[in-house]
């Protein structure tokens, strides 16, 4: 099998450097190829206490695309609405725990894109298989939109759509590859995207799929730590005789 070398208007694959899409929006190309055996035998492991499952939308709609996700809260979805919740609601269980490999390449991306104190407290894992799309949203069930979100893309080839701030800006389509990765925040933070549906050859290391992982702080702001004032500390001195 070979690896597939373009894009659908037929250009090559970029294996490295930073493609800007907003004034805090970028593509770091290949970012994660060196790692991407790690991530995928960390994945490995994730699916197995959390496997991949198909949600409903609020309407009952099943989703076509598969999710899981690692870290203290996940992103659910049923007939209640979206939300972050930090117990599996298929096993009762809290979610696996977000693996090292995963965490550091979303902090390092995060500070390759100009966000020095990403944190990410929620790694939502969808796995596409040919035919699948996700359609244009806002991710905003975050509570703090201070934070980025970075997305991994691994597997088969995608075309992501970014947009603008309203639905009705006409979005670009940015050709994403195995490795790389794309971070937004900031004055791009609520940009509307989404994926089109997923075509091509299967990939030489997953087969016919696409695994996204997206990184969100979803859970409160983090906050500076409190400095207790040093008189605080000072010793209560007791009355003279
Ligand atoms: O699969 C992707 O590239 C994007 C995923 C996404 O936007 C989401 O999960 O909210
Ligand atoms: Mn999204």
């Amino acid at each position: 099998m070979t690896m597939p070398l373009f894009d659908e208007d037929g250009d090559p694959a970029p294996k490295s450097g930073i493609e800007w899409l907003g004034s805090q929006a970028c593509v770091l190309r290949g970012l994660a190829l060196a790692r991407a055996d790690a991530l995928l035998a960390a994945l490995s492991i994730v699916s197995t206490q959390a496997p991949f499952r198909h949600m409903l939308t609020p309407g009952g709609v099943t989703m076509s695309v598969a999710m899981s996700n690692c870290g203290p809260l996940g992103w659910v979805s049923d007939r209640r609405g979206y939300r972050y919740s930090p117990v599996d609601p298929v096993y009762g269980q809290p979610w696996p725990a977000m693996p090292d490999a995963l965490r550091v390449l979303a902090g390092e991306a995060a500070r390759q894109a100009g966000f020095d104190t990403f944190e990410p407290d929620a790694c939502l894992i969808n796995r596409y298989e040919p035919g699948t799309r996700l359609s244009l949203h806002q991710d905003r069930d975050e509570q703090d939109f201070t934070q980025p979100i970075v997305s991994v893309s691994l597997g088969m080839p995608a075309t992501f759509l970014f947009g603008g701030l309203t639905r009705s800006e006409r979005p670009a389509r940015v050709a994403l590859w195995h490795g790389d990765v794309v971070v937004w925040g900031g004055v791009d933070r609520l940009r509307f995207h989404g994926v089109a549906p997923i075509k091509g050859d299967a990939h030489p290391l997953l087969g016919p799929v696409r695994i996204n992982l997206t990184f969100r702080r979803a859970g409160p702001a983090l906050t500076p730590p409190v400095v207790t004032p040093p008189s605080a500390h000072t010793p209560r001195r007791t009355a003279p005789p």
